[in-house]
C-alpha cells in the first residue's frame, strides 16, 4: 500500500485529465496564456508525477498573441487509442477547439487540427472501435439564464479531420437550472455509457455530476445522488474548496479513482491557483461513489501499489540556466526558450526588452509555478541598468497584479525598489540606494506575507500579497515567480545576467 496526500499536484495545475496505458498514467492541465502549453505528467502510482514534456511547444502550435493571462488554452483532455495519444483542448484566444496527437506523450505532438464547427469549450474524446466522438460543452442557442449550457456529442472523422454527421445534445445538467454544465468526459463502463461533467462554475459551487445511458446518444439519466462530489456543503471555512471538473481512471487492478481540481484558499484567497486532487471511487447500483462514506475529497488515501517507486519528489526547484531550458520554466505567450536570451556558463543573459508585464506581448520573464505559500526564492543578478532598464524577481499573478523587486538607475544612482501593483493602484513599497553591479534578490513567502531582501537588506515592511489571486483579481490562473528584465517601452541592446534561480517550497 502507498499513502497519497492531497493535492497530488500542488500549484497552478487545473482542469486535470488523465489516461492510463498499461502501468503508466498520464495527466494534462490547462495553461491559459502561459507557454509552453499543456504539461504532460507521467506516474506509475498516481502519487509521484514526473513532468515529461509539453503538448504545445512550437510557435505554430500555440498562438497566444495579445492573450490576457486567463485566456489561451483551456481544459485539455488526454486519451490513448491504438498506439496514439490524443489531446484535445480549446484556444479561446484563437482558433477554438483543436486536437493534436503523438506516439510518445513526451512529444513531439502534431500541429493542431482546429475543428471549425465546434462551438463552446472543454472538448473531450471518446473512442469506440475505430470511431471517434467529440464531446463538448456549449451555451444553449436560446439560453434561459446566464450559464445555461449543454453537453453535446458529434462524430469526429479523424481521416478527414472534421466533425461529421449531426451533433446531438446529451445532457444539460443534473439540476433544474444547472449553471455551467461543462468539462464533460464520456466512458463506456460495462453495459453503460457514463457522462461525467462539472457543474456550478469553477468557484465555491463547483461540483461533479454524472449521468448514464444504455446508448451512446442517450437519453441520459441523471444520477439520483448528484452532485456526486462537491465541497460547497462544507462551507467557506473548509480548507479545500471549489472541487469539481473530474476525470475517472481505472487502475490495471480494476480499482477506480477520480482526479479533479480544487483550491486551498486562506482568507478567501487561493494564490496557488486551482490544484489537482485525487479521490477513490467505488460503484454502487451502477453509479460511481466518490470517496465512499466520506462525502468529500480525502486529505490522504491509501492505494494498493508496489512500494518500490516511493521516491518523493522534492519541491525544491533549482533552475540552472543550461540548454535545453528546464522544463519547469514558463513564459508568457511564447515558450521562454524562444526569448532572445542566451544561456552561457550556467548564466542567463536576459535582454531588457521594451515589453513590460502589463503589455499583452512576450516580456522577458522566465518563471516557475508557486507550489506552496511557504517559499524562499533567491537569485544573483549582474546588471548595470541605464535609463529605463530594470531587472530582478517577480511574484506574478496577472498583468495588473504582481510584486517586482528590481534594480534600476535614477539620476546616475542605482536603486533597489519593490513595487506592488494591485489593479490600477501601483505602489513603490520601498526604495534604497545600492552599489556595484552584482545583486542578490530574495523573495520569502510565509502565509500570505512576502518579504523582499535585496543585497541582504530587508526592503521595507513585509507585503500582504493575498489579493494577488483569482478571487480578488479575477481569472483562472495561479501565481508564478521568476526572473524579469525590461527597458520599459524603450529599445535597449543590453541584458541582465542571472545566476541559477534557487527556489525552495515547504508545505
Ligand atoms: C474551464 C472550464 C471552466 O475550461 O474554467 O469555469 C475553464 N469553468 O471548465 C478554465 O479552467
Amino acid at each position: 500500500m502507498i499513502k497519497i496526500t492531497n493535492p497530488i499536484q500542488k500549484g497552478f495545475y487545473p482542469d486535470p485529465s488523465i489516461c492510463r496505458v498499461l502501468d503508466n498514467y498520464y495527466m494534462v492541465h490547462s495553461t491559459f496564456a502561459y507557454a509552453p502549453g499543456i504539461p504532460v505528467f507521467r506516474s506509475c502510482d498516481l502519487k509521484n508525477w514526473i513532468l515529461i514534456g509539453h503538448v504545445l511547444e512550437r510557435k505554430e502550435q500555440l498562438r497566444l498573441d495579445g492573450a490576457h493571462i486567463s485566456k489561451g488554452i483551456y481544459a485539455p483532455t488526454i486519451r490513448y487509442h491504438k498506439g496514439l495519444f490524443y489531446v484535445i483542448a480549446t484556444n479561446v484566444s484563437g482558433g477554438g477547439n483543436f486536437y493534436v496527437t503523438a506516439e510518445d506523450p513526451k512529444g513531439p505532438w502534431s500541429d493542431p487540427v482546429f475543428l471549425t464547427d465546434a462551438p463552446g469549450i472543454d472538448p473531450s474524446l471518446y473512442f469506440e472501435e475505430d470511431t471517434c466522438y467529440y464531446i463538448g460543452q456549449r451555451t444553449k442557442e436560446h439560453p434561459a439564464y446566464y450559464g445555461d449550457c449543454e453537453i453535446w456529442i458529434q462524430e469526429l472523422d479523424l481521416k478527414e479531420k472534421r466533425l461529421v454527421k449531426k451533433p446531438v445534445v446529451l445532457f444539460d445538467g443534473s439540476m433544474k437550472r444547472t449553471i455551467w454544465a461543462e468539462g464533460p468526459h464520456l466512458y463506456r463502463i460495462g453495459p453503460m455509457y457514463y457522462l461525467l461533467l462539472a457543474e456550478g462554475g469553477t468557484e465555491f459551487n463547483h461540483s461533479v455530476a454524472v449521468a448514464r445511458s444504455k446508448s451512446l446518444y442517450g437519453p441520459y439519466e441523471s444520477c439520483p445522488n448528484n452532485p456526486i462530489l462537491t465541497h460547497r456543503h462544507l462551507g467557506h471555512t473548509y480548507p479545500v474548496q471549489s472541487i469539481g471538473h473530474g476525470d475517472l481512471i481505472e487502475t490495471a487492478a480494476g480499482e477506480w479513482f477520480m482526479v479533479m481540481l480544487g483550491t486551498r484558499p486562506l482568507n478567501g484567497c487561493a494564490e496557488l491557483g486551482r490544484e489537482t486532487f485525487l479521490a477513490d471511487v467505488t460503484w454502487e447500483d451502477g453509479w460511481p461513489v466518490v470517496s465512499p462514506g466520506m462525502g468529500r475529497v480525502p486529505d490522504c488515501l491509501e492505494i494498493s501499489a508496489s512500494d518500490n517507486e516511493q521516491k518523493v519528489l522534492l519541491p525544491a526547484a533549482d533552475i540552472e540556466w543550461t540548454e535545453p531550458l528546464d522544463m519547469r520554466c514558463v513564459g508568457l505567450r511564447d515558450h521562454p526558450a524562444r526569448l532572445p536570451a542566451k544561456m552561457a556558463d550556467g548564466r542567463l543573459h536576459l535582454p531588457f526588452l521594451p515589453d513590460t508585464m502589463e503589455d499583452l506581448s512576450v516580456p522577458a520573464y522566465i518563471g516557475i509555478r508557486l507550489l506552496s505559500r511557504t517559499f524562499d526564492i533567491q537569485v544573483t543578478m549582474e546588471s548595470e541598468p541605464d535609463g529605463t532598464e530594470e531587472s530582478g524577481l517577480l511574484y506574478f499573478y496577472n498583468e495588473m497584479h504582481y510584486v517586482k523587486a528590481i534594480i534600476r538607475e535614477r539620476e546616475g544612482r542605482l536603486e533597489a525598489v519593490t513595487v506592488i501593483r494591485k489593479g490600477n493602484e501601483q505602489e513603490e513599497w520601498s526604495r534604497t540606494e545600492v552599489a556595484g553591479c552584482i545583486h542578490q534578490i530574495r523573495l520569502r513567502g510565509q502565509g500570505q506575507i512576502l518579504s523582499v531582501e535585496i543585497d541582504k537588506q530587508i526592503m521595507g515592511q513585509p507585503l500582504d500579497i493575498k489579493d494577488l489571486c483569482s478571487q480578488k483579481a479575477g481569472g483562472f490562473t495561479g501565481c508564478t515567480v521568476g526572473v524579469y528584465a525590461s527597458a520599459v517601452h524603450k529599445a535597449s541592446g543590453r541584458s541582465a545576467v542571472f545566476g541559477p534561480l534557487h527556489a525552495e517550497f515547504a508545505d
